[in-house]
């Protein structure tokens, strides 16, 4: 089955994390958005479906599905990357949702009052938000998922690398952007350990060095303004 993806083309942004499970599976997909004209399509699907409220969002045949983490999920399910007995599902969907809460906060230190207005109508709301998330919610989060780790194994959910693994990478790569002088800081040797994992793995390997893995920039999720990094 082809899988389409529907995403914002020129950010990596939330449609990353399930690009990320496509590309390690080796899945047949089109990344509609960065069609010539994808964004018209794409809203043109929107309209016509009404599902999603806003992209990302996936079609598989007859399914569609929005919200980041419930795409990785459902892709995890499909394609051989998510524990397969329920108790092993359900942590994943956890810790999923879990990291979808931290890339909307990460979202939120530059925009702390509207998604509306550029970053550079709310600066000095924007330095206080970001001092709060360097200070207590990265070490948060970033805690939360090395005890994980220190209780699971070498992995976040079951016995095997999973999407919420893919996802973890995703999070160190795109914190480690924004906040380099925060993230230096940290002490999580084993989310580093497995975030060196995932990146070695050879279709992600390979996706990583392609053109298909856009850089980050200041238009996506995870953007580096010094003066939010303290
Ligand atoms: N909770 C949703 C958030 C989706 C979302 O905010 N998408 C952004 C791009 S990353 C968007 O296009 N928002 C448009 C809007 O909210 O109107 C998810 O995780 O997929």
């Amino acid at each position: 089955m082809q899988y389409e993806l529907y995403y914002w083309p020129g950010i990596q942004g939330r449609g990353e994390f399930p690009r990320l499970v496509l590309e390690d599976a080796g899945a047949d997909y089109a990344d509609v958005g960065r069609d010539k004209d994808g964004i018209a399509k794409m809203q043109a699907v929107m309209a016509e479906l009404g599902v999603p409220f806003a992209p990302p969002f996936l079609r598989a045949g007859d399914v569609v599905v929005g919200q980041t983490a419930a795409i990785t999920s459902f892709l995890g399910d499909r394609l051989g990357l998510a524990p397969r007995d329920d108790g092993g599902r359900f942590a994943a969907l956890t810790i999923a949702l879990t990291i979808a809460d931290l890339v909307d906060e990460a979202h939120d230190t530059h925009h702390p009052i509207t998604g509306g207005e550029a970053y550079e109508t709310q600066k000095p709301e924007a330095k206080l938000r970001a001092a709060g998330f360097r200070d207590r919610r990265i070490p948060k989060f970033l805690g939360y998922l090395e005890n994980l780790l220190a209780k699971n194994g070498q992995v976040l959910a079951g016995n095997e690398i999973s999407y919420v693994d893919l996802s973890a990478f995703q999070i160190i790569e795109g914190l480690r952007y924004a906040f380099p002088k925060a993230m230096a800081k940290q002490k999580i040797p084993k989310l580093l350990a497995l975030r060196d994992t995932v990146a070695a793995r050879p279709r992600l390997a390979a996706y990583l060095a392609s053109k298909r893995r856009l850089p980050f920039n200041e238009h996506g999720i995870f953007r580096h303004y010094p003066e939010l990094d303290g």
